[in-house]
């Protein structure tokens, strides 16, 4: 992904490209949604990447980044993608990794990796905004990077998708529906689209539409979230670092930051699940939930992020639709359950 758009990141011939060949992810059409809302819908499909979110694309910038400064170890906070993302890109640059994680409130297939790719994980008793106050803490004392979309190389690398999304459709959509959290991907995406606008690349620029979980909105109420709860523990955040790029995304490009419930976003994880066969996580519903609230002008184009892959949560999934009956394993009484 570096390669593809060098011109418009801050990479020399110095920089050691580190790379798991993100990016270039799918803008399917997704006609049964296109068809609810009454405008053409595509969905960018993040969780294509080689960990299965999009923070991969922060990741290779900010690692090679690293690699190019000599930095000997990274770390971060994460509600689970970030640290999956990290510990893969920074075991592949020969870096250590350590992240912290909220005991307790990460989904299994994001734990997994983390742990797989050889970070030294360490879960800590409190949530997301507790670990990455740490963090940054922990920086300023001691020789470690971070990674969290706080260091403006994620930002700068995650921006790339809105440039894959103006290369396929050959313009900015009407709207762009996105999840928040932490806020560094609508800050980079927004990014993404005023600099390629700037370039020429693009004659327009598309409305901005974050949507937070209803019990971790704390942009949408105007002040942090003490104790943030959601379904969608990826954005289960109260105190956005990039509080102020999500704001100012929305404001400028005529947008809005919104709430949607996890009653709203496991309907819509559902519907796409079923009726798109795309399988997301559920914080990457929120953009879809949000969609299916707020409507869309007839005839416009709207792209909804989805952010993260639905494997990397099987609890989540198999909970929300049921667990497969249990059966003798003779053919009279397959065919009687399934009435074939
Ligand atoms: C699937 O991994 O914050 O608004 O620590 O994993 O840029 O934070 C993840 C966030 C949306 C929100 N969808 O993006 C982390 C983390 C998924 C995510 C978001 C996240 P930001």
């Amino acid at each position: 992904m570096i390669e593809e758009y060098r011109d418009f990141l801050p990479v020399s011939a110095a920089t050691p490209v580190i790379s798991l060949a993100e990016g270039a992810t799918p803008l399917l059409e997704a006609p049964r949604l296109s068809e609810r809302v009454g405008a053409r819908v595509l969905l960018k499909v993040e969780g294509a990447n080689p960990t299965g979110s999009f923070k991969d694309r922060g990741m290779t910038l900010a690692i090679s980044k690293a690699a190019e400064a000599g930095d000997r170890a990274v770390v971060c906070a994460s509600t689970g993608n970030t640290s999956a993302s990290a510990a893969a890109y920074a075991g592949r640059a020969g870096l250590t990794c350590a992240v912290l994680i909220p005991e307790g409130y990460i989904a299994l297939g994001k734990l997994a990796q983390a742990l797989v790719h050889g970070a030294r994980v360490l879960q800590v008793r409190g949530n997301f905004d507790d670990a990455l106050a740490i963090v940054r803490e922990l920086a300023e004392q001691a020789p470690v990077t971070v990674v969290n979309s706080v260091n403006p190389h994620r930002i700068d690398g995650q921006k790339t998708a809105a440039f894959e999304v103006v290369d396929v459709l050959g313009d900015a959509p009407d709207i762009l529906c996105i999840p928040v959290g932490n806020a560094g991907n609508i800050t980079a995406w927004w990014k993404g689209y005023c600099e390629y606008r700037n370039a020429g690349q693009a004659t327009r620029l598309p409305r901005m539409l974050g949507f937070q979980a209803a019990g971790a909105a704390p942009i949408v109420e105007g002040h942090p979230i003490e104790s943030p709860d959601t379904v969608a523990t990826a954005i289960r955040i109260g105190r956005p670092a990039s509080w102020y790029g999500a704001t100012a995304a929305a404001s400028e490009s005529g947008g809005a930051i919104l709430a949607v419930t996890d009653e709203a976003i496991l309907a819509a994880y559902r519907f796409l699940a079923s009726a798109e066969s795309v399988f997301c996580e559920p914080a990457s519903a929120a953009s879809v939930a949000g969609l299916l609230e707020v409507g869309a002008p007839a005839g416009s184009t709207v792209v909804c992020v989805l952010t993260g892959h639905g494997l990397k949560d099987p609890d989540i999934a198999i909970s929300q639709i049921a667990v497969p009956m249990v059966v003798d394993a003779d053919l009279g009484a397959v065919r009687t359950e399934l009435a074939l």
